[in-house]
């Protein structure tokens, strides 16, 4: 799959952030996905921005607040889904790559979880499920770009670029590297994948370099649901770490041209996952208790 995902400029696309294995986040998005596709008559996308694996193994009674609702981690049932979904609709389903894929595809391996989140699914999945993973990661994208303005990874804006090419020219595999985790510190790769915030300069290079207006990613969590940066930058949390109330999806016009991320309204792009539970500042209707 080519390093960057050009959108088509027009139809709707639905953007789902950091699921980390929670498989009812997941068919919840596709339930909105495909009913997506049935009101615009067949032109609707649907684009994961990575680390749609690696979620907790911690049981009810031990599960903390802070990683939101309760959920089992089902990172290789996850990623078959995924597969299935592309599959079925072909050119409307797509992923970019998150540090935690990027583990399994040569970059430095994962520890949130656990001490190697990478060799403890691998291990759950057995080698041939591993490879059919390997597979499916193999066609994500480093990064999409549209017509509308925006352009998306999986971290921060902070990697140095002045060209779309600089993005398709990444090595991926570390090989060059005496170590995985040397990955870290190079400007576009490490940056791309593994940044949790940029400066306002930073976003600005990387959106000239895009010809974007805005860039929307995932990776951090944010409680309430996403966090707007200056005029470039908004940080989207759709399910891991969230309770269901405050999980957001993004949804963009991509024949709308979108000056900055003030133009992303409530209710209208920024939505709600679960909007019976939502509170009315995210669109819901979940009434005040
Ligand atoms: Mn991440």
């Amino acid at each position: 799959m080519a390093r960057v995902l050009r959108l088509p400029d027009r139809g709707r696309l639905l953007v789902c952030t950091d699921l980390q294995g929670c498989m009812r986040d997941y068919l919840r998005f596709v339930e909105l996905f495909e009913q997506a596709l049935h009101d615009q008559h067949g032109e609707a996308y649907a684009l994961f921005t990575g680390d749609l694996i690696h979620g907790p193994h911690i049981d009810p009674e031990d599960w903390p607040d802070f990683l939101g609702e309760f959920y089992r981690d089902a990172s290789g049932e996850v990623m078959i889904a995924f597969s299935e979904l592309a599959a079925r609709y072909p050119g409307k389903v797509h992923a970019l790559l998150g540090n935690h894929e990027h583990g399994h595809i040569g970059g430095p391996h994962t520890a949130k979880f656990a001490a190697d989140e990478v060799a403890l699914l691998e291990h759950i999945l057995g080698p041939a499920a591993t490879a059919r993973m390997r597979g499916i990661i193999h066609t994500f994208s480093l990064a999409a770009v549209s017509k509308c303005g925006a352009v998306f990874i999986h971290g921060a804006p902070a990697a140095q670029i002045d060209s779309v090419a600089d993005l398709e020219a990444a090595d991926l595999s570390c090989r060059e590297f005496a170590s995985p985790l040397d990955v870290l510190d190079t400007p576009v790769v490490g940056k791309v994948l593994w940044a949790r915030s940029a400066t306002t300069a930073e976003a600005r290079r990387f959106l000239k370099a895009t010809a974007g207006t805005m860039v929307i990613y995932g990776h951090d969590v944010i409680p309430e649901g996403y966090e707007c940066v200056g005029d470039e930058q908004i940080v989207v949390s759709t399910s891991f770490g969230l309770i269901d109330a405050n999980k957001v999806y993004v949804s963009l016009d991509l024949a709308a041209k979108y000056r900055n991320v003030h133009d992303l309204r409530v209710g209208r792009e920024l939505l709600p996952m679960y909007p019976d539970k939502a509170p009315a500042r995210l669109g819901g209707t979940a009434r005040a208790s």
